[in-house]
């Protein structure tokens, strides 16, 4: 069904319809769930949200890997509310997909599948607790830096379910930063542990925005139709001009010999990430997509017991109302 509503291709659209839609996204109006949209548009929303919807959700495994090992109680209890925040997030984004059509089951079972994906980030594991304080300051860092723009998303729902979602954003990056500051201003054992951790999480955070813009097939189409306000390049660059100056106060070192400041464009010149890297990960081949995947898959399992007992209580009130009438 997923793929069906993926792969149906736009045919025979009124040139007319088009037209007016395209002008109402260029107006800044937003689009509704009930309002026609082109073939296209709706597709590129589902794969989008499905996708960030997916990465939320997989993206507690790292940091719930870590909930028993909190090293104190106050620590324990902010990360718990951390990750609860992310399945929060998945949900109101689930729900903002399905207003296209497609429900949350067709989306997992996308992605249990292999059809969907879900960010690469969460294809590198967590070691240590200085690592919940980079996937904190680095890796939710770089997701405001691309969801502030999408609470200015042209569908409706989704921008709604983004201005939610980046205000706990903020905390959670400021929680993962204020790790980081405890373990940098620690015993020298513990900066190590924050430099490795920055070492590890650089490159993958950096790949989080993407290809880069040469080698991203949908930023053209989806920047015109506003679902992408900017390109992976731009926002790449935002964020290694903010996490810099992060690091230096922290007094630890972007692991990137060839990080400079550049004065004539007002940013730092850095080098790119490994693309073959990114491109085995989001194949597949990163070092915990396996485990990831086990998990989930895991999960839909345990679960059938109460997706089948809510289907028989839904159908049992449906014959009783048929019953009364
Ligand atoms: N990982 O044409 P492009 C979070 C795929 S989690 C995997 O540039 P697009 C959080 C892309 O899908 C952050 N795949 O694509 C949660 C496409 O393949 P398909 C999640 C990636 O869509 C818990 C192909 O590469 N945020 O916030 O225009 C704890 C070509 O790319 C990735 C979102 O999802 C990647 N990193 O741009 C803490 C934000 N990058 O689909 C934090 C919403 C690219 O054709 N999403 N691909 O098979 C977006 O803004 C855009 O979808 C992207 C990619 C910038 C990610």
């Amino acid at each position: 069904m997923y793929a069906q509503m993926v792969k149906s291709e736009a045919t025979n659209e009124d040139p007319e319809k088009l037209a007016a839609f395209q002008a109402r996204i260029d107006a800044g109006e937003k689009i509704e769930p009930k309002e026609w949209m082109p073939e296209g548009y709706r597709k590129t929303l589902i794969r989008q949200i499905g996708q960030h919807a997916h990465s939320e959700i997989v993206g507690q495994l790292p940091e719930g890997n870590w909930i028993t090992r909190a090293p104190t109680l106050e620590r324990k209890a902010i990360l718990l509310a951390k990750v609860q925040d992310e399945a929060g997030h998945g949900l109101y984004l689930y729900c903002a997909a399905e207003t296209l059509g497609v429900s949350r089951d067709e989306l997992t079972e996308a992605l249990l599948s292999g059809k969907m994906k879900y960010s690469s980030i969460f294809n590198y594991p967590t070691l240590n607790w200085a690592d919940i304080g980079a996937v904190g300051w680095l890796v939710d860092g770089a997701a405001i830096m691309n969801q502030v723009p999408l609470q200015r998303t042209s569908f409706g729902p989704y921008s709604r379910a983004m201005i939610r979602i980046c205000k706990e954003e903020s905390f959670h990056q400021r929680q993962g930063y204020d790790i980081m500051m405890k373990m940098a201003q620690g015993t020298p054992e513990q900066k190590a542990m924050a430099q490795d951790a920055l070492n590890r999480f650089w490159y993958p955070s950096l790949m989080m925005f993407g290809p880069s813009d040469k080698d991203s097939v949908h930023s053209a189409q989806s920047m015109a139709w506003k679902i992408k306000i900017n390109t992976n390049d731009e926002l790449r660059q935002k964020f290694v001009d903010q996490t810099v100056p992060q690091a230096e106060y922290l007094g630890l070192t972007i692991p990137d010999p060839d990080l400079r400041w550049n004065e004539e464009k007002g940013g730092y010149d850095f080098s790119e990430p490994d693309w073959s890297e990114f491109f085995e990960v989001i194949k597949g081949n990163g070092p915990c997509n396996a485990e990831r995947m086990e998990a989930r898959q895991k999960a839909w399992d345990d679960g059938a017991w109460f997706r089948e007992g809510l289907m028989a209580h839904a159908a049992k009130r449906a014959a009783r109302k048929i019953a009364a009438e």
